[in-house]
This record gives structure tokens, C-alpha cells and sequence, in this order.
């Protein structure tokens, strides 16, 4: 251990022999620099033993690190009595190359470095090797598996890890900013910096039809979103605990359609048709995306995909992707074979059944695919491989030495207009099995003596109830952690977003039974008409269906009023989660949620007793239309009770994080609802070709309502009151 000085006056070494877990936070940060140099807000240092320094700082270690040492208020020590594991797989993959998951070479390097950093058997041990590995690894690598890891490790999982954008801003932000955050963070001291405006709208023109959405696919909650779920979700490990977590198959089928409901929603929102799926992968693709984002991790920018690209077979050598379109279709065409017998077969070549329940679970398997496929040889690996061959449509054969496009990463996939075309193309397979299933009978969807007898929701100031405002927000994210080698110190970036005013449901229940129930209340909404104006048949409308909310309900003998605030969805992880500060926002007291009940929190609270996966609260209302376009977007909105003895999965759900359930599941639990996904619109009705006014029970109702949207800017007054002007404040002020 350096004797060491601090310019601030106070240096804290800790002499605990035990590791603090909430070290490894830190070396997410600023993933470029080594990791002798100060980090965190404490400019805290580890001091790397002078044998585990990487070859560049060989020799030249001690002054290197006393350096940095000496502007330090907290210098971690670094065992150097553990022996480092073999990494010479995961050090396979250079450090300045790009890192997809979507590549099976790449996801065996993970896999087998979260193998190694899951059988440490201390958090000494887990600390030891990630420092060592920390600057030899490719970052990107590095970054997902200890992600992977600290969600998963008993003694690390209650810690928060940074969001990805933290880390990488440089894949959510347009490269142009880069030069104004660095000009700013450099010469401007900390405290007086401002915030670096993201333009609103900087992919395209508006000539480009496309890019009229492109406040949903480049929005960076919905982005963050994407990485999170696939964090949650990896696909493939060593450890089945990792991977074959409760009905992660029809949570990839069920999150996705609801990404590709919502995305739909959007569009019809701009009076634009549907997401098409793919009519094959020989189609033509006529949607461009030019990212205008770069990596400074790889000094690359991210290619582009012009229009009218044609997928060719692949034959990247360095990647070891070798796939021809054929085998491809041979791999769909056995999977939709499976989807349309109800039978998929498995390594020894028998059927097994795929039932009305599970059967979608197996599929979701199969197709994602993750290690749970019921036989990957077989089926192939179709939905990654979908993206592979889309990111890398610009050179498929390396000739011109580039890297994937954005459709080749989970946190920049969801930017591409082809995305939402391939899980298009996907989900029309899952809706082959899921339109055989029998229809539920009234049993199944009903509430006997329960009646749903009025509903409506009101949005605050609102006189008139069921409308949803909508209008643009700007909020500032802090990239100081992200930015390596700048002056320490926030520095933000200001993005504009879609927003919705708050609203709140109310929905009476007369329970007619003299005892009392529970029941689950679900909400969904859907555009009621189509894209020429037509008011969608049961048979469309339900495979638009957004989920909104679900929440559990006491039904008492006579009339229930049920309140709910949009805020309380479990849909959504806060406005806080995504924009937030993880130093600031940390809670003081115990704020532990008990039993995944709903409460009311401290907004400080509220934001980080979540897990961190979650549909980003600002987009749970999609954006409508302006009142001058037929006085906004029209839709429906669903409501119902459904019976709890027929929902409920009993576990115990104490000491557990509030996740957004709906489509993340409950970490380490089961997934908190016996029915399938997307109940009850998960299925075809008996009257198939009817309403929804003709599928309604009486636990159900369903109303019209509208969204208007409005083009104005709101600022968030409690971010940055200084650049609020009084009108921004005032009315910020009604959003809180
Ligand atoms: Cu989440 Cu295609 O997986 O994206």
C-alpha cells in the first residue's frame, strides 16, 4: 500500500481485509481509463498490485499510479494473493472490437468469462480479477459480463449497476455532441457547465418517412429498456439458473410483440400503416437507417444500411459466422412446421407436444434462441441470426473490414425501421401456434357475480375525462461516468422525449358474491381504427392490445372504487430510472418493498427500489395525434377482473425489488401470473371476427377515449430551474 498525500487533504484507505462489493461498481466507470485512476464521485483509486499492471505500465507503474493516487480521497486496496483464472478465451476478442451478443463467437466469450467471475467464491476474489481483467478485456465484454454476473452472484445482487448509457454514451448520442461535451468538460469548471442539447430529430430528414418515428426508436429509455431485458435475459451461460429462468421464452415472445404493439401504435399515431413483417429474408429491404453515431471504444463509426439492400449469405471469417440464407430458411421452415403441428422435436428425434400453456414457453425458446431451446442444431438460432445478417448486410463477407450495424447490439437495436419488419416476420410464427389454441370459454376469462360497471380515467387538470395528453419533455442525463479521459465532474446531456401528462383510473366493481374476493385488474389500450379509417375486428385489435397496467384488487361485498395512478404501472419503471443520477437518487431510509405490494414512495424512493428492467414510464402513452387530425389518435381502452384464485402464483415475494413485472418477471421469482402472457387478448375469441364490444363479459368493460398531442417542449423545471423560463415551470410543476 502507497503512502499516500491528497490535495484534498483527506485520503481514506480502507484496511478491512474484506472487499466492498460496492467497489465493483466502479469499474464500470470510464471503461477506457486503467483502473489506477480515480473513479466514482469519491475519485477513489485502486492501488493494482505492480504484478497485475497490464504490460504498457510495466516499469513505469509506481510513478504512474502515485500520480493519480495522490489527487485521491479513497484508495481501495487489491489483493494479490489470488490466483488469476485462465482468460485467455474471453482476451480472444481485441479491445478496441466491437461486442455483440447477437454473434455466438462473442457469446461464448461471455459465457465463459461470467463462468469464471461466477465461481469466485468472495467478493476479495471477484474484486482481484476484474481489476486484472478490467484493462486487458474489451470493454464492451467486460462490461456485460460483470453486469451479467452482479445480477446473478447471491452476494451481489442487491446492488444497482449503472445504466449502459452511463458507461456508453456513445450508443445513444449523436457523435456530433461528443467534441461540444468534451469542449464544455474541459473548459468549464464543474457547476457552471450546461447542458449539451441533443438535437430532437438528427438521423434523417423529414423526406424520410421513417424517420417520423424516430422519437420512439431512438428514444433512450426505450433503447435502455432493450439492453436491460436482454441483461436480465442472456441466452446463454454455463449456468441453467442464468438461462432457464421461469417462462423466459414467452416473456421474449410476449415483450417483443408488446415493443411491436406500441411501435405499431406509434405509427398508426403518424397515420402510417403497420410494421410489415418480412414476406422473406430475399426480400429487398427498402427501409435505411444512418445511425450518425461512432465508437470510441473502436474509433469507428457505426456503418449505415442504405435502402434497398439485399441480404446476402454470410462469411465472416473473424467472427466465425458462416450461414447461408438457405440454411436459414430450412431453420424457419422446420420452425413453422412446429407452430402449425403443435410439435417440435427434440435432440433424439421425438415430438414432443407443444400445449396450449407451455407450448408458446418452448417456442419462445427456440426461436430467441437461447440455450433452453428444446435442439439448437435442429432449429437453428433464427431470431439473433435475423439481426446478425442485418447488421452486417453492408459487408457480408468482411471484405471491407466492417463492423456490425446497429442492429447487431441490444442497446442500439431498436433504432433500425428493420427491426420492428424482422419481429414482425417473428411474431407472425408465434401467432400461427397461438391462433390454433382453442378459445377461452367463459370460465376461463369471466368473474362469476363480479361486474366491471363503470370505468374511466382522468387526467390531472383535465375537466373531460378519458383523453391522454402528450407532448415533447427535455431531460438531461449525466455522461461523466462514460466520458474517459475528460476533467472530473457532471457534465449532462439534454434529450428530448415523448411525455404524457399523469392520469389516474377509476374503475368501479360490484362484487354480488356475500364474501370477499381478490381479483387482478388488467388494462390494455388499442387504436380503434385501422390505417383507412375502419374499426378494428377483435381479431386485429388484439394483436395491438398495450398492456398499461395489472395490478391485484380486494373486492369487497357491494360496490369497489378502485383509484390507480399511471405512475403505479407495473408496466413501467419510473421517469427517475431512466433520467436519474444513481449517486443523487439513492434513497436515505429503508425503503424496501415488502411483499411486491403497491405503496407509495418517497419519488427518491419510489425510483430505486426498482431492479432496473422496465418500459420507460414517459413512453407508456404512445403519442397520439394533434387535436387538429380528427381531434387526436382514437382507441379503446380495456379493463378487466379476472379471477385471482385463477391468477395468483403463490411465492413469497419479500426482500424481492419492485420490478416492472409485466414484461421483465420478478428477479429470482416466478413469474408473478398463472395465465399466459398477454391474457386474456392472447388468443383468438370464440366470435373471432366480432368487436371488442362483443368479446366484453360482465368483469369487463371497455371505453373510448382519445390522445391528443400537443408540439410543445416542456423542460423539467426540477433538473435544471435555471435554464426554465416561468411558463416551463408552472407547467412542470402540474406534471409533478
Ligand atoms: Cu430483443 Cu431482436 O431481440 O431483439
Amino acid at each position: 500500500m502507497p503512502i499516500v498525500a491528497s490535495l484534498f487533504g483527506v485520503v481514506i484507505v480502507s484496511t478491512s481485509e474484506m472487499a466492498k462489493k460496492e467497489n465493483l461498481l466502479l469499474l464500470f466507470d470510464r471503461p477506457q481509463e486503467p483502473v489506477f485512476v480515480e473513479k466514482g464521485p469519491k475519485n477513489a483509486v485502486f492501488d493494482v498490485p505492480s504484478k497485475f499492471l497490464p504490460d504498457r505500465f510495466k516499469g513505469i507503474g509506481t510513478e504512474v499510479q502515485s500520480t493519480f493516487s495522490e489527487r485521491a480521497q479513497e484508495i481501495i486496496p487489491v489483493r494479490d494473493d489470488i490466483s488469476i483464472p485462465d482468460l485467455k478465451i474471453p482476451l480472444s476478442l481485441g479491445r478496441h472490437e466491437q461486442f455483440s451478443l447477437f454473434i455466438p463467437r462473442h457469446r461464448r466469450l461471455a459465457a465463459t468469462l461470467i463462468d469464471i467471475f461466477m465461481k469466485l467464491k468472495t467478493i476479495d476474489e471477484l474484486q482481484t480479477v476484474a481489476v486484472y481483467a478490467r484493462d486487458r478485456l474489451n470493454p464492451f465484454l467486460f462490461n456485460y459480463a460483470l453486469s451479467v454476473v452482479i445480477l446473478h452472484r447471491e452476494d451481489t445482487k442487491d446492488l444497482n449497476i449503472p445504466l449502459f448509457i452511463e458507461s456508453f454514451p456513445e450508443k445513444f448520442l449523436d457523435s456530433k455532441v461528443f467534441a461540444r461535451i468534451r469542449e464544455e468538460a474541459f473548459l468549464v469548471p464543474e457547476g457552471l457547465r450546461k447542458p449539451i442539447e441533443i438535437p430532437k430529430s438528427y438521423t434523417a430528414s423529414d423526406e424520410e418517412i421513417e424517420h417520423k418515428l424516430w422519437y420512439f426508436r431512438e428514444d433512450v429509455g426505450v433503447n435502455l429498456h432493450h439492453w436491460h431485458w436482454h441483461l436480465v435475459y442472456p441466452y446463454e451461460a454455463f449456468s441453467n439458473l442464468i438461462v432457464a429462468k421461469h417462462r423466459r421464452g414467452e416473456l421474449f415472445y410476449y415483450m417483443h410483440e408488446q415493443i411491436m404493439a406500441r411501435y405499431n401504435a406509434e405509427r398508426l399515431s403518424n397515420r402510417m400503416e403497420r410494421a410489415k413483417p418480412f414476406s422473406s429474408l430475399r426480400e429487398t429491404i427498402s427501409e435505411a437507417y444512418f445511425p450518425k453515431m461512432s465508437s470510441n471504444i473502436t474509433s469507428r463509426a457505426w456503418p449505415a444500411r442504405p435502402s434497398n439492400v439485399q441480404l446476402t449469405d454470410l462469411n465472416r471469417g473473424l467472427d466465425e459466422i458462416k450461414i447461408t440464407i438457405s440454411e436459414m430458411e430450412t431453420f424457419i421452415d422446420r420452425f413453422k412446421l412446429a407452430c402449425e403441428e403443435s410439435l417440435a422435436r427434440d435432440p433424439n428425434g421425438d415430438k414432443v407436444h407443444l400445449d396450449d400453456y407451455n407450448g408458446i414457453d418452448m417456442l419462445g425458446n427456440m426461436m430467441e434462441s437461447s440455450t433452453a431451446s428444446i435442439d439448437r442444431d435442429y432449429y437453428g438460432d433464427i431470431h439473433n441470426m435475423g439481426h446478425v445478417f442485418m447488421a452486417f448486410a453492408h459487408d457480408p463477407e468482411h471484405r471491407h473490414l466492417e463492423s456490425f450495424g446497429v442492429l447487431g447490439e441490444s442497446a442500439t437495436a431498436i433504432r433500425d425501421p428493420a427491426f420492428y419488419r424482422w419481429h414482425a416476420f417473428i411474431d407472425q410464427y408465434f401467432q400461427i401456434h397461438k391462433e390454433k389454441l382453442r378459445p377461452y370459454n367463459e370460465k376461463e376469462i369471466g368473474y362469476d357475480s363480479i361486474v366491471l360497471s363503470s370505468f374511466e380515467f382522468k387526467t390531472d387538470g383535465d375537466v373531460e375525462p378519458n383523453i391522454f395528453n402528450t407532448f415533447w419533455q427535455q431531460s438531461d442525463v449525466d455522461l461523466s461516468r462514460g466520458m474517459d479521459f475528460l476533467p472530473r465532474g457532471n457534465i449532462y446531456a439534454r434529450f428530448s422525449h415523448l411525455q404524457h401528462i399523469p392520469f389516474i383510473y377509476t374503475i368501479k366493481v360490484m362484487n354480488n358474491r356475500n364474501v370477499q374476493n381478490r381479483g387482478t385488474v388488467r388494462i390494455f389500450l388499442a387504436p380503434k381504427f385501422d390505417e383507412e379509417g375502419k374499426e378494428f375486428k377483435f381479431a386485429e385489435m388484439r394483436l395491438l392490445m398495450m398492456e398499461m397496467d395489472r395490478f391485484e384488487a380486494n373486492l369487497h361485498p357491494g360496490e369497489n372504487v378502485i383509484r390507480r395512478k399511471s405512475t403505479e404501472s407495473t408496466v413501467t419503471i419510473p421517469y427517475e430510472q431512466t433520467f436519474r443520477n444513481i449517486d443523487k437518487d439513492r434513497p436515505g431510509g429503508d425503503q424496501q418493498q415488502a411483499g411486491g405490494r403497491l405503496q407509495e414512495f418517497s419519488r427518491e424512493g419510489y425510483a430505486y427500489d426498482f431492479c432496473g428492467c422496465g418500459w420507460p414510464h414517459h413512453m407508456l402513452v404512445p403519442r397520439g395525434a394533434p387535436e387538429s387530425d380528427n381531434g387526436g389518435l382514437a382507441c379503446q381502452l380495456f379493463a378487466m377482473v379476472s379471477n385471482f384464485d385463477d391468477d395468483h402464483v403463490e411465492q413469497d415475494l419479500t426482500g424481492t425489488c419492485r420490478n416492472a413485472m409485466a414484461y421483465c418477471g420478478i428477479r429470482d421469482r416466478l413469474y408473478p401470473d398463472k395465465r399466459n402472457m398477454g391474457f386474456p387478448f392472447d388468443r383468438k375469441a370464440t366470435k373471432n371476427d366480432g368487436s371488442l364490444q362483443e368479446f366484453l363479459l360482465p368483469n369487463m368493460n371497455a371505453i373510448d377515449c382519445k390522445i391528443i398531442f400537443k408540439d410543445t417542449t416542456v423542460e423539467r423545471a426540477s433538473q435544471r430551474n435555471s435554464n426554465s423560463d416561468e411558463k416551463n415551470k408552472n407547467k412542470d410543476n402540474e406534471l409533478d
